[in-house]
């Protein structure tokens, strides 16, 4: 059954919210993804996020750009925590959509990731997750701890092999 909802506006959010939808993956956390606009089709979407309770889901990813309403809504009928994803946009460079997601009116919270943060917004749910599920708890410590390796071997590397060496490898 799935715990974490992912929803985007558009399919043209869908590089982003594939972040998510791959982080929970790896994680082993079950999800669903569809795409609902709330202003093209808002009885569809109300439908959506009325049922979200019942079907199990726990947390909500929602990704959106421009007047970026739709994790808005997902909070206002949903009742457990969602989580907003600006999308970066052509005109306003993602701006436009972060205003609107971080600034919910006090009551309705929406916690808000990074323009384009797809892989933060997958995480923040899993982790939300965690705090009841300590099997999850341990995926995501040795995930962290990858992150941690990751960058020790980078600066065992830099040591060895000096800067101008590093940086020719990186524009490679
Ligand atoms: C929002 O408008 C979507 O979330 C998308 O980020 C933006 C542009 O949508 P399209 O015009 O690409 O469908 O609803």
């Amino acid at each position: 059954m799935a715990k974490v909802g992912i929803v985007m506006g558009s399919d043209s959010d869908m590089p982003v919210m594939a972040q998510a939808a791959d982080i929970l993956e790896k994680l082993g956390v079950d999800f669903e993804m569809t795409v609902i606009s709330a202003h093209r089709e808002p009885d569809i979407f109300f439908q959506y996020a009325k049922s979200l309770e019942e079907k199990g889901v726990k947390v909500v990813i929602a990704g959106a750009g421009k007047a970026a309403h739709l994790p808005g809504m997902c909070a206002a009928l949903f009742p457990m925590p969602v989580i907003g994803i600006p999308m970066k946009t052509s005109d306003l460079g993602g701006v436009d959509s972060l205003y609107s997601i971080v600034q919910m009116p006090s009551g309705i919270p929406v916690a808000t990731v990074a323009i384009n943060g797809g892989t933060n917004a997958g995480l923040l749910a899993a982790r939300i997750l965690a705090v009841s599920d300590q099997e999850l708890l341990g995926r995501l410590k040795v995930y962290s701890e990858s992150l941690k390796n990751d960058v020790v071997t980078k600066a065992e590397k830099l040591d060895k092999i000096g800067y101008k060496e590093y940086l020719g490898q990186m524009k490679k």
